[in-house]
């Protein structure tokens, strides 16, 4: 078969809006009786569920944003009772606080299925042996790909990330045919590799599902050229489920979106106007088929664009272009969402030294690194090198120990980070993207 589900990967749009009418009025209703905080949006702006006749009308409510979920925290938007979900992940807020994703059964079986049209999409068969080298854990890439992969009934290696020599090992000893990674990871595998003298081209290894972060079409081509794979696509979010939201084709000419399940739109991320297909933007979503966290117009802070237009594999899922960057100050580490605001508010704890500091990304091989200058209070710096030192080394272990991410620090002299005159520039991104 061509689609893991021909009838909704090649649905007509007319088609298409009927069903997406009849499962976002009842996702509205839904959560208009289950949950306050939608209960009090709506009627702020005194839209009834029932005023829905349109999908255009859609454009009547007003967005959702990731305070939203900080604010709610850790179930306040949760639409069934507790007895009722069955997983939670979680990924970094914009503060100390994740957001939580909870899920119901039916939410997981919604989930694999986006994994599984995905994956299948990719070339993934029921006799490929799949290397799932995403965090297991909170995060939703190493479930997501096992279930999607499980569904299609492969034979999943649930091995996470880490353990790089490891990794090449189980590579050959398993005959791997397929690896789920983030993209730089994929790299790191890659660079390993060679210098064990291990040669990844000539191995069964012939697929790779990327994604959990931005990555450009040469790095693409580069991991395509390294590993003699091809490298395929996963875009998605914790607040839409994890990954499998869209995914790219045989065609590699865009992603598709799985628009059955997410009615996407474009706005300016200045004015909130929505723009039409064809427009650089931001992202926004609403989950039409979810029943523990469904969010209505939630703000990915994704640049990308859409377009509605025929796709040579046959599949009609509206189109979506490689994420261009953020419209917010998130940083993608290794796969990890952090926030200099997470940085900044452990920073404010810390009495030895100034809130002043720079974020630096640079790129260490293909690994994501960052780096951290931070103003020493004048006693801290007189103290001399010895308890500079280890001022460094308990904010490095204390952002470890609460963002999830490993972070040089630097203690810098008093008064020598620049003052800003505006926005102030937290972060200095050295990658080339
Ligand atoms: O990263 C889910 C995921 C896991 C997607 C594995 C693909 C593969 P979060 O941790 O909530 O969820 O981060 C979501 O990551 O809003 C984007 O900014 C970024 N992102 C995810 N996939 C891509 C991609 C997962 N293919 C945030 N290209 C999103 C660019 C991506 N950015």
């Amino acid at each position: 078969m061509k689609f893991w589900n021909e009838k909704f990967e090649t649905m007509s749009e007319d088609e298409m809006r009927k069903h997406q009418l009849e499962c976002l009025k009842k996702t509205l209703k839904w959560v208009y009786e289950r949950v306050p905080f939608y209960k009090n949006k709506f009627d702020d702006t005194g839209f009834k569920p029932e005023d829905l006749k349109k999908l255009e009308d859609l454009g009547k409510l007003p967005f959702m944003v990731k305070t939203d979920l900080r604010d709610n925290y850790p179930f306040g938007l949760c639409a069934v009772p507790l007895s009722q979900v069955v997983r939670i992940h979680a990924s970094s807020g914009t503060t100390g606080k994740p957001i939580t994703g909870p899920y119901t059964q039916n939410d997981l079986d919604q989930w694999t299925e986006c994994m599984a049209r995905n994956l299948y999409a990719a070339g993934v068969r029921s006799n490929d042996i799949c290397q799932n080298s995403y965090g297991m854990g909170l995060f939703t890439g190493g479930l997501g790909f096992h279930q999607g992969a499980t569904r299609i009934g492969c034979a999943v290696i649930p091995i996470s990330s880490g353990q790089t020599e490891r990794q090449i090992v189980i590579m050959q000893d398993f005959g791997t045919t397929v690896l789920f990674s983030t993209p730089t990871y994929a790299l790191t595998i890659a660079e390993r590799a060679e210098e064990m003298g291990v040669k990844l081209r000539d191995l069964p290894l012939r697929v790779g599902v990327f994604g959990a972060e931005p990555w450009t079409i040469e790095m693409r081509k580069e991991i395509e050229a390294r590993m003699g794979i091809k490298a395929m696509e996963a875009y998605g979010l914790t607040e839409c489920g994890g990954p499998g939201t869209a995914f790219d084709c045989v065609e590699q000419s865009g992603l598709h979106l799985n628009e059955d399940h997410f009615i996407a739109e474009i706005i300016d991320p200045v004015t909130g106007d929505v723009l039409p297909y064809g427009t650089k933007g931001e992202l926004v979503f609403t989950a039409i088929q979810r029943e523990a966290f469904p969010v209505i117009r939630y703000r990915t802070r994704d640049i990308t664009t859409l377009r509605r237009e025929k796709c040579s594999c046959g599949r009609t899922l509206l189109k979506m272009d490689k994420i261009y960057g953020r419209s917010d100050d998130m940083l993608i580490i290794g796969g990890v969402n952090v926030f200099p605001s997470q940085v900044e508010s452990i920073l404010l704890d810390v009495k030895e030294v100034e809130p002043q500091y720079v974020l630096i990304v640079r790129k260490k091989g293909y690994l994501d690194q960052l780096h951290c200058d931070v103003e020493a209070k004048p006693e801290t710096y007189e103290a001399g090198p010895q308890k500079i030192s280890e001022i460094e080394k308990m904010i490095e272990n204390k952002i470890r120990g609460m963002i999830g991410i490993g972070i040089k620090i630097r203690l810098v002299p008093p008064k020598s980070i620049t003052r800003s005159e505006g926005k102030a520039k937290r972060v200095i991104d050295e990658r080339k993207l």
